[in-house]
């Protein structure tokens, strides 16, 4: 029996994983807080069929048929150096995951910078946790999601959720929610708002008018928490002046919210000792997520909760290493430790690291949108390695996506499963996946966890550490492909960074069960509430940001005249490359589905079970009726872990963070005759 955590969310529920042979079976463990009671959702229950459900790759690839692989690599590495040698190094790009290890995350970026000297690196984090992150990092200095354990949330009073839906996405989170009032904000009556206290069912695109319009009332109503504002922030003067015109009346007007809810939460929230802001996808995947957050924090600092016990701003990260794959390297703009390329300390110390000199190393490359976009183009790249992402069916705009990606000179992709993107590459590497190898993985919370293999690989597999290991030494350049080698890498790459693993050994995290970063010496602890005395900006104050609400970047017309949002259920994960394999999980959540008003679908004479085409200036896609009063009547749901929602959808992108616009878009409806 082997003691590891789930292959999937960023809750990282801690299971064991038992091998009798062939029969592999899960449990739940109870030593890890975040599913402390000892919960997994059927995801994890039923993830031992993702190592026995026969789907697994176990040969390279080469035009689709299997190759040895000393000739997939060797034809890899030959194709890479000549597309450098005619176009230059940013004709070659990588594109990551929030799934990926730490320890690949980091040697992923690496493996950019260094060895293909190219700048064009990003990844799937772009469009989950990205908007989040940069509100975040403005306010706080610091981006970690829950700057505090998630066990914390037992002494709350009350928790205002903006656009998450943990009873179908993190359910186990839901035991943390049983102590305080929940407060949902969701265009949709989800499970997780009929959990709630309170539910505020806005206009997709909202949020941020209906954030605005609470901090008006929480100034207007003298429940701003003053000596807190005095004494740990900077620039509330600012805010309060941009908040005179959000009339309870007007937000009401453009978010759909009544007056009367709204008040609701907000005395609520000031009345609370203690309460919790928290926000997820539905509130930041927009062209103004940044902002929308930033409305949140705004909302949170006036009533003084980040950095008081019990109380805070959190985002839910998504994927299972959203947090630690979001530190080390593997965004455009980024080197370890959450350093900024274009830092020129960062730099150096990095540069040192590796091994180069500073001015070897590229500057920040393209956003992952942007990246996938420009692919096969004059200005774009020409080779792309695809590590732990399937982007033909998560990715905003799908078919324009999958345009480029049939444009390119060579495709490669590492992945477990012929996803539909491995299905288009030249190339494919099968590799190891969660239990078949050890590494660590960094949850929600900041807390550094090993997830230790469990299981032997099948014959023929390697990790993708020894692909880039491979790769990069076909270039010239030597890398280990041994996990704790590159994670005691990583921890000095990291020291002196904002998410400094400098402290963290793979022993450590055995002992501790996980270990909090920022942790910069092996001797002393990590730090699971790092706001408590001071934020991590230069004054030590938390940053007031005056934002403005705008429209979503497409509003409904005449021709496309319904609202569409995406999102998730909780049967299926992601782009579905994994779970769709799951025999239990398929039956589950079968096929891919239009939720919508019983008034809008007999508008549209659709009845339930029909199959309904849904098109937006993008393309179409179809899928069958699901009839329900829980969603607004102006808006449509559907889940994107098949193909197809993801042709709908905008690519409009906000301008700090470059997260495109999935949580709402223009469609129309038809039932397909
Ligand atoms: N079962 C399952 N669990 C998962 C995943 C999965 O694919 N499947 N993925 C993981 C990952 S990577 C992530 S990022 C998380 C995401 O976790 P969540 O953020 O909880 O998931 P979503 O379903 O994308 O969006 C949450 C809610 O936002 C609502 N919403 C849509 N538009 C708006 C809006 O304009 N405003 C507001 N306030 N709400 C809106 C949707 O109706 C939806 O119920 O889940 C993680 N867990
Ligand atoms: N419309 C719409 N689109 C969305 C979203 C939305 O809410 N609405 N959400 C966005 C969000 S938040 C996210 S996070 C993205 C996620 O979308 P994707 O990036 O497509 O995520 P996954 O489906 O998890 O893809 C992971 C791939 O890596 C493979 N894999 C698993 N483990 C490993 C490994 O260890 N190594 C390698 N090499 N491969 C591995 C899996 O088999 C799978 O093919 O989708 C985004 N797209
Ligand atoms: S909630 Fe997330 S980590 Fe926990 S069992 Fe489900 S998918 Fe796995
Ligand atoms: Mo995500």
């Amino acid at each position: 029996m082997t003691a590891t955590h789930c292959p999937y969310c960023a809750l990282q529920c801690g299971m064991t994983i038992t091998a009798l042979g062939s029969e592999i079976t899960i449990a739940p463990r109870t030593d890890v807080p975040a599913n402390s009671g000892g919960a997994l959702c059927q995801k994890g229950w039923t993830a031992a069929d993702l190592l026995t459900n026969g789907e697994r790759l176990t040969t390279p690839l080469l035009h689709g048929r299997p190759v040895a692989w000393e000739t997939a690599l060797d034809y890899v590495a030959d194709r890479l150096v000549a597309i450098r040698a005619a176009h230059g190094p940013d004709a070659v790009a990588v594109f990551g995951g929030g799934g990926l290890t730490n320890e690949k995350a980091y040697q992923l970026g690496k493996f950019a910078r260094v060895a293909l000297g190219t700048s064009q690196i990003d990844y799937n984090g772009r469009f989950c946790m990205s908007s989040a992150a940069a509100a975040s990092l403005r306010a706080f200095g610091m981006d970690r999601g829950l700057p505090f354990p998630i066990t914390d949330l037992a002494e709350t009073d009350v928790v205002l959720l903006a656009g998450g839906n943990v009873a179908e996405t993190m359910p186990p989170f839901v035991r943390h929610l049983t102590g305080p009032r929940l407060i949902v904000i969701d265009p949709r009556r989800t499970a997780t708002a009929k959990l709630a206290w309170l539910h505020l069912q806005p206009t997709p695109g909202t949020d941020l008018a209906l954030a605005l319009g609470m901090l008006h009332m929480v100034i207007a109503d003298g429940l701003v928490d003053e000596d807190y504002v005095a004494a740990r922030t900077s620039g509330f003067e600012q805010v309060r002046t941009s908040l005179a015109s959000w009339w309870p009346e007007r937000v009401e007007r453009i978010t759909g919210v009544p007056v009367a809810r709204m008040r609701e939460a907000v005395r609520a929230l000031a009345a609370a000792g203690r309460a919790a802001v928290l926000t997820g996808r539905g509130a930041e995947q927009h062209a103004k997520g940044v902002d929308t957050v930033t409305a949140f924090i705004n909302l949170a600092l006036a009533l003084g909760l980040p950095g008081r016990p019990g109380s805070g701003y959190g985002c839910l990260t998504g994927q299972g290493n959203g947090q630690g794959g979001r530190e080390h390297g593997q965004k455009a703009d980024q080197l370890p430790g959450y350093r900024k390329i274009d830092d020129p300390a960062a730099r150096e110390h990095v540069a040192a690291v590796w091994g180069v000199r500073p001015d070897e190393l590229p500057g920040p490359g393209r956003s992952a949108y942007e990246l996938l976009d420009t692919l096969g183009t004059p200005q774009g790249a020409r080779a792309l390695l695809v590590f732990g992402s399937n982007p033909v069916v998560s990715a905003p705009r799908s078919a324009h996506v999958t345009e480029r990606l049939d444009a390119l000179d060579l495709l490669v992709v590492s992945d477990i499963v012929l996803s539909e993107t491995a299905a288009r590459a030249d190339v494919v590497f099968p590799v190891t996946q969660w239990a078949e190898e050890t590494g660590t993985m960094t949850n929600l919370e900041g807390r550094v966890l090993l997830r230790r293999q469990a299981v032997p690989a099948p014959e023929g597999v390697r990790s993708d550490l020894e692909v880039i290991r491979e790769l990069a030494g076909r270039l010239g350049h030597r890398f280990s492909a041994e996990p704790r080698e590159v994670f005691d890498e990583l921890g000095r790459a990291s020291a002196g960074g904002a998410a400094d693993y400098a402290g963290i050994t793979y022993e450590r995290i055995t002992e501790e069960t996980g270990v909090f970063w920022p942790c910069p010496s092996p001797e002393g602890p990590g730090r699971p509430r790092p706001f408590l005395d001071s934020f991590a900006t230069p004054d030590g104050r938390a940053r007031f940001v005056p934002v403005e609400h705008r429209p979503a970047a497409e509003e409904p017309d005449e021709d496309y005249p319904v609202y569409l949002t995406t999102g998730r259920v909780l049967a299926q994960y992601q782009s579905g490359a994994q779970t769709r394999r799951i025999a239990a999980l398929s039956k589950a959540a079968p096929e891919p589905f239009v939720e919508l008003h019983p008034d809008l679908a007999e508008q549209l004479a659709i009845t339930a079970g029909d199959v309904v085409r849904v098109l937006s200036r993008r393309g179409e896609s179809t899928g069958l009726a699901r009839i329900s009063e829980s969603i607004r009547r102006d808006t449509v749901f559907m889940p994107f872990h098949w193909e197809g929602a993801n042709r709908l959808t905008n690519p409009a992108l906000d301008p700090t963070s470059r997260m495109p616009e999935f949580k709402v878009c223009a469609v129309r409806v038809e039932k397909i005759a």
